[in-house]
């Protein structure tokens, strides 16, 4: 892509509204743009990191498992009267009538959506288990939208729901997507931590929250001083290790039962990114989610239910990753992967050089973002440092006469020069085997 044709509409002046650095940054970077409280589009920079981030959550949803499907946004109210959540849902739910007068909603969740399809489609024990997943936006009418994308009104969920034959069944499940979770947090770049929750809203007997610890984090957490030596040494703990490990969030957090010393207890700010419920029966009894057993019983399925927030999680990432000047993208969300430099356009030297690893790259398969606009150097280094692409490869008259380039890492900063060949053997992948 060609910085000069590319729509990124950046801000030179930090908006006034935004309160955390997340926010800010996707402004002034032009990810995305608000169109009413709380809701949001997502522009060219801003929707390939939340297609990068749908991609990772995608493919370990697979590989758990799980298959995907996709539910419509807008439901009925008969279900959720059914399960009993119409009313008791209170404001945050955006209520429509249709032509015909009938009561419709905006999903804010789909736990009554996925028993429904469930009850009549799926009859029998030998159907089981079974674990269905979309990603799909929600609305919720928060009653205080703020921090850009990371608390929307409007905001893209990934959600998948689990269904077995008993109690141990729903327990595999529970523990497959918890597990899943780590690794999935793990590949976005994040640490995160699982917290003991409260269930809240969507009921039940066993949660988890996980949390990436940020000082703008909405949620208060308690930990075990463990999780802040591990991160401190780079380590990903493995997932014994973590389930050990004591956790809570301020509801659940029991000073008189809390299993740590005082000087082993930490106290920290974290955003949530995802919460997995174990609910029983909560949805499938009222709405006679039923299927036939080996002798002819009836069974009433053991549910569960289990989210991430993806729109958060472009919000989240940044706050876990960023300087004074501007974001830095780990590798496997990063909108491109590396910003291409040019730093005197017209200068026939350098657009040859430029226009050769651009091609060089793309033909590698290297997303690449060439900033081929004629820009003084300071505003080009600027935009680059400011969107955060994880390698800046830089090409000035100087180094074309020597034969070399200069490649540099946003996070850390280290450069080196080298000729634009081993510049290319750095950022092309070997192939496999
Ligand atoms: C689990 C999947 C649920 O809704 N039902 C289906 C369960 N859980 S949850 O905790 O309420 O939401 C799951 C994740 O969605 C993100 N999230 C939000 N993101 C942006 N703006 C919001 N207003 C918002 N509300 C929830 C969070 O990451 C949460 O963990």
């Amino acid at each position: 892509m060609h910085l000069s044709a590319y729509f990124l509409p950046t801000l030179k002046e930090t908006p006034a509204e935004a309160q955390i650095v997340s926010h800010r940054l996707m402004l002034r970077a032009g990810m995305i743009r608000q169109s009413s409280a709380g809701i949001y589009s997502w522009l060219p920079l801003g929707l390939r990191v939340l297609q990068n981030i749908i991609r990772i959550v995608r493919e370990e949803q697979d590989a758990a498992g799980c298959q995907e499907i996709l539910m419509p946004t807008i439901q009925p109210a008969e279900l959720w009267e059914e399960s009993g959540r119409y009313d008791g849902y209170g404001k945050e739910m955006l209520r429509i009538t249709d032509r015909h007068k009938r009561e419709m909603l905006y999903g804010p969740t789909n736990e009554e959506l996925i028993t429904d399809i469930f009850r009549h489609l799926i009859k029998s024990y030998r159907d089981l288990p079974k674990n269905l997943y979309q990603i799909q936006w929600k609305f919720r009418d928060e009653i205080r939208p703020r921090f850009g994308v990371m608390r929307g009104r409007e905001f893209l969920m990934k959600d998948n729901y689990s269904f077995d034959l008993d109690f141990d069944g729903a327990k595999r499940s529970y523990d497959n997507m918890y597990v899943t979770y780590l690794k999935t947090f793990q590949r976005l770049g994040l640490t995160a931590i699982p917290v003991r929750a409260d269930p809240g809203a969507i009921g039940g007997d066993m949660s988890h929250e996980f949390q990436i610890l940020a000082e703008t984090g909405e949620s208060e957490i308690f930990y075990d001083a463990t999780f802040d030596e591990l991160r401190a040494k780079g380590e990903q703990p493995d997932i014994e290790t973590l389930r050990s490990l004591y956790a809570a969030t301020d509801d659940e957090h029991d000073p008189a039962a809390c299993p740590l010393p005082d000087d082993r207890l930490r106290t920290a700010r974290g955003i949530e990114v995802g919460h997995i419920f174990y609910f029983g029966t909560k949805y499938s009894a009222p709405m006679g989610a039923v299927v036939t057993g080996a002798d002819g019983e009836s069974i009433t399925v053991e549910m569960g239910s289990y989210g991430i927030g993806i729109s958060r999680l472009a919000g989240a990432i940044i706050e876990a990753s960023h300087d004074d000047a501007g974001m830095i993208w780990p590798e496997s969300v990063a909108p491109f992967k590396v910003g291409l430099i040019n730093l005197r356009v017209g200068d026939k030297g350098c657009d040859g050089v430029c226009s050769d690893l651009y091609a060089k790259l793309r033909r590698a398969g290297v997303e690449v973002l060439y900033d081929d606009r004629d820009e003084r150097p300071g505003v080009k280094f600027a935009t680059m440092d400011l969107i955060g692409l994880p390698y800046q490869l830089i090409v000035g008259p100087r180094g074309v006469k020597q034969g070399v380039v200069e490649l540099k890492r946003r996070e850390g900063g280290e450069a080196e020069e080298l000729s634009a060949e081993s510049a290319l053997a750095r950022l092309v992948p070997a192939p496999a085997g």
